[in-house]
């Protein structure tokens, strides 16, 4: 049996302000024309399947396509939803859904409830567990000795694997595998992912997965084992969505036979736009020719320019048509602040004009202004004053 175990779709994300609708439709075409090369017979989607709760009109209509695409080409799909995703409207109709052979496991109130998988004579029995809300759900479970457990995620999900675990234990013994949305202690993050739970509480320790013969994870967008097993691990997103995410995207191909995984291998995604970002005066990002290999790359630029660049933006475009995001780093510190960082404190309009215009410099170019510079200042808004005053 073949399954294909993909995560974070993140259908009608923007990526700045620019849409990702063609990326997304590039990537959902390209995994099913995978279904019907390969013979897939199931794909997983390890939650974050829309980008926010309450999805765009074209978002819903781009990913019933996707959907249709790949029972077209022959695969059953089960997916649950993640922390961007609302598992109340992912589960709409999800009774009816799975007569069509979309299962959506949404149900975040109750037991996930074991769903054995049959095709071509084998069978795998999937604990499909949808993210889960700790202040959302009913109450973890109090411990060994009576006492409360604390609400936090790795404890309501804990739980539903346990009581997953022990459904499973009922059934006839057939492969198995874990579907989880979590932020797995150990593993990377990348700038893209929306905290699960603030202060770190969102960390779930990897040993609650134990016993599976695969666990399918999403969240995390990096591809990315946990400890060193194949049969443990993110499939990562299938397109950058931060410009930390500059390795290389896929989706993870696993065989499965009647004692269960036999094989895993990664299948490389060749759509959608790489992140790339260029540090540099913008005399240099516009002239240095190692840049050409760029020109289809999403573009960060983190000018080390001391002065303000004329339209620096428009000129940037010019050479590189997908520039998206532009910051000054005066100090040649990529996280230095950005540009558009005003000066602290009392609200602006009530600060001296010239207070406001030298800390902003300061800011910008990383050094105070000099002397003649503020001469310049004085003179221009004294100027500027008495035209107002007239
Ligand atoms: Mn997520």
């Amino acid at each position: 049996m073949r399954i294909i175990h993909t995560s974070d779709w993140h259908i009608g994300r923007r990526f700045e302000r620019e849409s990702l609708e063609e990326d997304q439709r590039a990537f959902l075409n390209w995994l099913s024309s995978q279904v019907e090369e390969r013979g897939v017979d199931l794909v997983i989607v390890a939650g974050d399947v829309y980008d926010r709760s309450l999805p765009a009109e074209d978002a819903v209509a781009l990913l019933d396509e996707g959907l249709n695409g790949l029972r077209a080409a022959g695969a059953v799909v089960a997916l649950i939803p993640g922390n961007h995703d609302s598992a109340r409207r992912i589960g709409f109709g999800a009774v009816r859904q799975a007569l069509g052979g979309v299962h959506v496991f949404a149900d975040d109130q109750h037991v996930p409830i074991p769903w054995i998988f049959r095709s071509g004579g084998e069978q795998v029995a999937l604990i499909a567990v949808p993210f889960l809300d700790p202040y959302g759900v009913p109450a973890p479970h109090p411990d060994a000795d009576g006492a409360a457990r604390t609400r936090t995620h790795e404890h309501v999900l804990a739980d539903a694997v346990d009581a997953g675990r022990a459904l499973l234990d009922l059934a006839n013994p057939v492969p198995t595998i874990c579907v989880a949305h979590a932020y797995v202690s150990g593993a990377e993050e990348s700038e893209s992912e929306r905290a699960l739970s603030i202060g770190g509480t969102d960390r779930v320790d990897p040993a609650l997965f134990a016993g599976f013969d695969y666990v399918a994870l999403g969240h995390l967008h990096r591809p990315q084992r946990i400890g060193g097993s194949d049969a443990f691990a993110y499939s990562g997103s299938p397109l950058p969505y931060s410009f930390s995410e500059i390795h290389p995207k896929s989706v993870r191909l696993l065989e499965f036979d009647a004692n269960g995984l036999t094989g895993v291998d990664t299948l490389p995604i060749p759509v959608g736009r790489p992140v790339v970002t260029l540090t540099g005066t913008l005399e240099e990002l516009l002239g240095d020719k190692a840049h050409d290999r760029y020109l289809d790359h999403w573009v960060a630029a983190r000018l080390t320019d001391r002065t303000v660049q004329t339209q620096p933006m428009e000129r940037l475009r010019a050479r590189f048509p997908h520039a998206v995001n532009l910051r000054y780093v005066p100090t040649g510190d990529a996280d230095g602040p950005a540009v558009t960082t005003g000066p602290a404190g009392a609200a602006l309009e009530e600060r001296p004009k010239q207070d406001v215009i030298l800390e902003f410099l300061a800011e910008l170019r990383g050094h105070e202004p000099t002397d003649s510079e503020r001469t310049l200042i004085d003179d221009a808004l004294g100027s500027a004053m008495a035209a107002v005053d007239a």
